[in-house]
């Protein structure tokens, strides 16, 4: 239910303080945390933000909220973003929005990582979700082959009978498992591949994953 994002994305924004670089994620409950963002930028609040995708800048310079280019900053105090599935050791399963790689470059150098989702997005297991996996468009069925024999299917991400190309220029191939039992391994596995540019696995980098649900905020550490 979207208001369970929004209060979650509410929530998170009370974190955000003067002075703060902030890394904003992607995704639709990212939306609702820009939204808020927004108006507390309206209000006086000084912040620079670092977006994690195209759809996420463009939002966010509509919005009024300072931008600064990543490769001008020294470090990120705080990120704020979403995920598809996050389980009880704060894994998380990211890039159904197709952002992974820019998403995971923003949280991984952020001093805290807070995760924005409704209690949909909370299992036992990752993977019912399908994972996406980034990879280099020369030699994609190679490497999805590769993947493959990690127990999955891969699926090309197509958009408009096309092939979906990531902010990147790159290729997201969907893999379909199981459950994914194991996912620090598997990530480290499908890495070792050549052509796979990233995972969707994100391995103990959240902090806290704030849960939206009937209209109120779980936070879990
Ligand atoms: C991004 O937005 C992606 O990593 C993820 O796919 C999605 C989160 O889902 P939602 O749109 O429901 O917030 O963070």
């Amino acid at each position: 239910m979207d208001s369970n994002k929004k209060i979650v994305a509410e929530k998170a924004v009370d974190e955000i303080k003067d002075g703060m670089t902030v890394g904003l994620g992607s995704g639709s409950t990212v939306y609702w945390m820009l939204q808020a963002l927004g108006e507390r930028v309206k209000d006086g609040l000084e912040i620079v933000g670092i977006p994690t995708s195209q759809k996420t800048e463009k939002l966010a310079k509509e919005l009024g909220i300072p931008l600064a280019d990543f490769s001008s900053v020294d470090g990120i105090d705080l990120a704020i973003d979403g995920a598809d599935e996050v389980d009880p050791h704060l894994n998380l399963l990211k890039g159904g929005g197709g952002s992974l790689v820019r998403e995971k470059i923003v949280d991984i150098l952020a001093k805290r990582l807070i995760i924005i989702v409704d209690e949909t997005k909370v299992v036992d297991y990752l993977g019912t979700f399908s994972l996406p996996v980034e990879v280099v468009p020369f030699g994609w069925e190679t490497t999805s082959k590769r993947i493959a024999e990690y127990g999955c299917l891969p699926r090309r991400r197509e958009q408009n009978g096309e092939a979906f190309i990531s902010d990147n220029g790159n290729y997201i191939l969907d893999c379909d498992f199981e459950s994914i039992e194991k996912p620090a391994e598997l990530h480290e596995n499908l890495k070792k591949l050549v052509g796979v540019v990233e995972t969707g696995l994100f391995i103990n980098m959240a902090d806290v994953v704030m849960v939206g649900h009937a209209g109120m905020v779980d936070v879990l550490t």
